[in-house]
């Protein structure tokens, strides 16, 4: 069936025909592509068109599509059974392995999903320290809870919605926004709210806004000032878990969150997120403690498994450095080719996240407010159109970062360095 049949029948019944806003391709105009079949780097669309995938699901596959570890280990899971409701050793297991991958946690809770993670962080932060108040950056996106989408980045940022219709005033007056990369603002919001605050949510990189790197001492800075005001810093790693660095980027930056939230490569692409920390915190946590949380499928063998196979997979010597390699080689490119054409843009990389930027002028964005600023987000349309046209699929949206995988070669990497010639307009 055609993408754009499909399409007209979703919006039948779907809003906006998608389960996920960016999907909908309105920040990149056009008719979104239904795809079919994954398979390594690549993917098919319901037209039988293969892309090389820099989606890759937002994050989740950073192994490939249908890597087969996984899809056995998720085969065998399920032949057992699908759910029970009750604990299992998967999860034992899962649990383990991430426990003994971050130095920050020694105590782990699973959840569905990234949201569920982040709003559940805040709960315990809140339980912790008896206060109210949080800390966010403008254009870091940590899912959908009410109280965090104040100017949020993600789908947001793409439909340049401040925040969201349906969250009342009084969700969102506990949490202050300070700009990403600004210790100064932070400093004068705990000034100005002594004792009030829970604590800090940060993304450790922001990807979700484009990527943006933390600029030197950001993060070490935010350390010190919880550490000052007795707040707890939460980084959300939903995103940069596994994919920033080995196993995340606290330990890339050494700095050790109080709170980490983990998601999409933990769950290798079956609903599977977290939140983690230090006993003495997590032993607020229902039914130990007095905070509250609960999920019906939080645990789930088939994400257990998932999960497992894909981290496991991942930790072998070799397999993330290569993923990595590509990705620098992939934004190296970039960079070169637009500067041969005089074409300003802002290409970073970090492990095996990268993000592409076309400027209106040259300049430097290290915040929000510089992307909303500075992008040229028509020339990214125009961009992207070009490479889905010549087989790669890029984020349908300027304010979003891109992935690479440890399926993606070097040829795969020359190819969509070769059509990203043509499509530099
Ligand atoms: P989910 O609730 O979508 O599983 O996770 C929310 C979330 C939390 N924290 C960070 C740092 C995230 O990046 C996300 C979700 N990321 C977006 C992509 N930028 C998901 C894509 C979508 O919304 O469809």
């Amino acid at each position: 069936m055609r993408n754009s049949d499909l399409y007209s029948r979703a919006c039948q019944v779907i809003p906006g025909g998608v389960n996920s806003p960016v999907r909908a391709f309105q920040g990149v105009g056009g008719t979104p592509v239904f795809m079919k079949r994954g398979e390594g780097c690549h993917v098919y669309d319901s037209e039988n068109k293969r892309y090389t995938d820099y989606v890759l699901s937002w994050g989740p596959l950073v192994l490939g599509h249908a890597y087969p570890s996984v899809v056995e280990s998720i085969i065998q899971t399920a032949r057992l059974g699908t759910s029970f409701g009750a604990p299992t050793e998967l999860e034992v297991e899962l649990a383990e392995l991430l426990v003994n991958q971050f130095e920050s946690i020694d105590r782990i809770r699973f959840v569905n999903s990234g949201t569920e993670a982040t709003m559940s962080a805040l709960r315990l932060a809140r339980a912790y320290t008896q206060r109210d108040k949080i800390i966010k950056f403008s254009g870091n996106y940590h899912g959908h809870a009410d109280m965090l989408l104040a100017q949020a980045g993600s789908g947001l940022a793409t439909l340049s919605m401040s925040s969201s219709a349906g969250v009342p005033e009084k969700s969102v007056q506990d949490t202050l926004v300070a700009p990403y990369n600004n210790l100064d603002v932070v400093r004068e919001l705990f000034s100005a709210y002594p004792g009030q605050i829970a604590g800090i949510i940060v993304e450790p990189v922001a990807g979700n806004m484009g990527l943006v790197l933390p600029k030197p001492e950001f993060l070490t800075g935010l350390k010190s000032l919880c550490e000052q005001h007795g707040a707890l810093l939460m980084m959300d790693e939903v995103m940069t878990g596994f994919r920033a660095a080995l196993p995340g980027a606290q330990t890339y930056f050494g700095v050790d969150a109080d709170i980490t939230c983990l998601g999409k490569v933990i769950g290798g692409g079956l609903p599977v997120a977290a939140y983690g920390g230090k006993r003495k915190i997590m032993e607020q946590v229902a039914p130990l403690g007095p905070m509250y949380q609960a999920g019906t499928l939080s645990g789930n063998p088939l994400g257990m498994a998932a999960g497992l196979a894909t981290v496991r997979a991942l930790l072998k010597p070799g397999v993330f450095e290569s993923a990595a390699a590509r990705c620098e080689q992939l934004v190296l490119g970039i960079r070169e080719m637009a500067a041969q054409k005089k074409i300003p843009v802002q290409a970073s990389s970090m492990g095996t996240m990268f993000g592409l930027y076309f400027l209106k002028e040259p300049g430097e964005i290290s915040n929000y407010e510089d992307a909303k600023k500075l992008v040229d987000s028509e020339r990214y349309s125009k961009f992207f159109h070009k490479m889905l046209e010549l087989g790669h699929y890029f984020a349908p949206s300027a304010f979003e970062a891109g992935f690479v995988s440890a399926a993606h070669t070097e040829k795969d990497i020359h190819e969509t360095l070769d059509a990203v010639c043509q499509a530099l307009l």
